[in-house]
């Protein structure tokens, strides 16, 4: 399938907003891949699919962890936390995508994970810093993403974490885990 096909497929399982933001992560992830030498392709597809669960039934999800036998964890925290890993069955189930490298990127894109590949940082990142994100902070994202791709995930991870103990919300443990990998591994 090309861009315009997946584009088309997408759409109207999404409101506008939604859709503008994902051709944004497009954009900023074939950037991004073109910059750090990734497969420009995976990127382009991996991008446009990242958010396609983002308004799915929660209890249908919720049915798919179980049916799937995903993270078990999962059950009870939400959309947020469920159109990864879901996103990613359906990417794959429905789109055919084999990729594992390509569907690891949509199922962690949230949460990130431990030992992430180039491409899981690299929608991780856009996703994050797409020209229609707006909050503070994320110009210095933008300007992180031109110099190191380790550097701005991180920045990334402890800017969601930041957000997250801010506004009072729990934790889902692969974004700890996410975090404390990528401390680690700063210099
Ligand atoms: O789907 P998007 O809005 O483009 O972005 P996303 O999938 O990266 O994140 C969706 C939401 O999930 C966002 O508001 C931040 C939130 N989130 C990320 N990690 C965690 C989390 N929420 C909780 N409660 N716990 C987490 O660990
Ligand atoms: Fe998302
Ligand atoms: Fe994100
Ligand atoms: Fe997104």
């Amino acid at each position: 399938m090309e861009r315009e096909q997946y584009l088309a497929a997408i759409k109207p399982r999404m409101p506008e907003k939604r859709y503008i933001h994902t051709i944004g992560v497009m954009e900023t992830a074939i950037e991004l891949a073109k910059f750090y030498g990734e497969d420009e392709k995976k990127a382009e597809i991996a991008a446009i699919l990242h958010d396609i669960a983002k308004y799915a039934d929660i209890e249908w999800m919720e049915q798919i962890v179980l049916d799937e036998k995903l993270d078990a964890r999962l059950i009870g925290w939400g959309s947020e936390l469920l159109h990864g890993p879901v996103g990613a069955y359906i990417a794959e189930s429905e789109f055919g995508i084999v990729d594992e490298d390509m569907l690891n990127a949509i199922r962690f894109h949230t949460t990130g994970r431990v030992g992430m590949s180039r491409l899981e940082k690299i929608i991780f990142v856009a996703d994050m810093i797409e020209p229609n994100r707006k909050f503070d902070g994320v110009d210095r994202l933008r300007k992180k993403a031109k110099k190191s791709l380790d550097k701005v995930m991180s920045a990334c991870v402890r800017h969601t974490l930041g957000f997250l103990i801010d506004t009072k919300q729990p934790i889902y443990p692969l974004s700890i885990e996410c975090y404390n990998d990528m401390m680690k591994r700063e210099d």
